[in-house]
């Protein structure tokens, strides 16, 4: 096992092996899409180096979301990994953590259907495991338009796709990065063949859920083949309902995924707790599936997300529900977390108007307590 006190003496401060990867504390930097990789070939840039230097106290960075291709876009301004500039722009990135005493793990990307043809090489649909449209709206480069049914991906096209996310890998490890995190929550492609709401193929890719996992399990063993055992972690979202995401039966989809994975030799499962959007936006029959449900399954560190405070995290590994606890809003205005929890210092509240895109405002000026 990878905790070495026992659960009720563990707090955010005591360190903790993932895998290969050894942090000094628990407390784990969320991925978050910021929308500053403002440039045409959405290349990271030196803005982004210094907003992550600045957090590196944390025990580990998840970056934002960066795609994998440029079919995988579905958002203006985040960053890619699947050129030889976009490489060039995340070395600063990695080192500037690494200077500061920190790691650093990429989160690789592929929007499947919530993209739109303004973001799409020529204009093409975005494509997903069917021709299942969300409800909603594309914050495209024109403004808001209505999601459109996707076109789902040919069987023959499949292995493309888990060899976009290979070579992410690879990037990201040309990069500096200390491994690569495969997302597979929130409604994007990954998680578009898992859930039978949005998977409806009749190929080995759906069906039952031993099918709708193989895209997941292909991707993951194929970021282990590059980075090896315990450089690899996995995000999945079984209650999440963010992008019109529904499942008929999460526990026993995601149960399944968890023990499917519990053989990939992964540093860790990283779930996202149900939070109150998840709630309010509950389709019928929508059940919520705690974190620690996948105890059984996955016997590996799970960092635990979703809405978590000082006061709820302590618990939550005390209990053993988690082994590390991801935090997102509160190191936006918080660069310093670590050290305002440990002092139990007062938390800064950050500007939602500057989350998603801008420039330095609300997003490298948050001041650290000391320093
Ligand atoms: C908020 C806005 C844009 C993207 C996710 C990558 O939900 C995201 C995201 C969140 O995982």
């Amino acid at each position: 096992m990878n905790a070495t006190l026992a659960p009720s003496s563990l707090t955010l401060f005591s360190p903790l092996r993932l895998g290969a990867l050894e942090l000094p504390n628990r407390v784990v930097m969320a991925p978050m899409t910021r929308n500053r990789a403002d440039n045409p070939g959405h290349v990271p840039t030196p803005l982004m180096a210094e907003y992550y230097r600045q957090r590196a106290g944390a025990g580990l960075i998840v970056t934002e979301a960066t795609q994998v291709s440029p079919q995988g876009v579905g958002y203006p301004n985040t960053p890619g990994i699947h050129s030889g500039e976009q490489v060039t722009g995340w070395r600063p990135v990695t080192d500037a953590v690494h200077s500061a005493g920190g790691r650093i793990v990429l989160q690789l990307w592929h929007v499947g259907r919530i993209s739109h043809p303004l973001f799409q090489p020529e204009g093409a649909l975005p494509v997903s495991a069917s021709d299942v449209k969300p409800r909603g709206q594309s914050y495209t480069p024109q403004g808001l338009m209505d999601f459109v049914t996707p076109r789902p991906l040919e069987t023959d096209e499949i292995p493309g796709v888990v060899a976009d996310f290979a070579r992410g890998a690879a990037n990201a490890k040309e990069a500096g990065f200390d491994g690569v995190e495969l997302h597979g929550a929130n409604g994007y492609l990954v998680d578009q063949f898992l859930r039978d709401g949005t998977n409806r193929r009749t190929d080995r890719y759906g069906g039952s859920v031993e099918n709708r996992a193989r895209f997941l399990l292909e991707v993951t063993r194929a970021l282990r083949d590059v980075w090896g055992p315990g450089r690899v972690g996995v995000r999945l979202s079984p209650s999440g309902t963010f992008n019109d995401m529904f499942d008929s039966n999460p526990a026993r989809t995601f149960g399944y995924a968890a023990a499917a994975l519990d053989k990939l030799d992964l540093a860790y499962l990283h779930v996202v707790a149900p939070d109150d959007a998840d709630r309010r936006h509950a389709p019928a029959g929508w059940k919520e599936v705690p974190v620690s449900s996948f105890r059984a399954q996955f016997k590996g560190p799970v960092i635990a997300a979703g809405g978590y405070t000082l006061a709820t995290a302590q618990p939550a590994l005390a209990s053993g529900e988690a082994d590390a606890v991801a935090f997102a809003k509160a190191f936006i205005a918080n660069p310093d977390l670590v050290e305002r929890f440990r002092r139990e210092a007062p938390l800064a509240a950050p500007d939602v108007s500057t989350f998603y895109g801008g420039g330095e405002k609300g997003y490298a000026d948050y001041p650290a307590l000391v320093g």
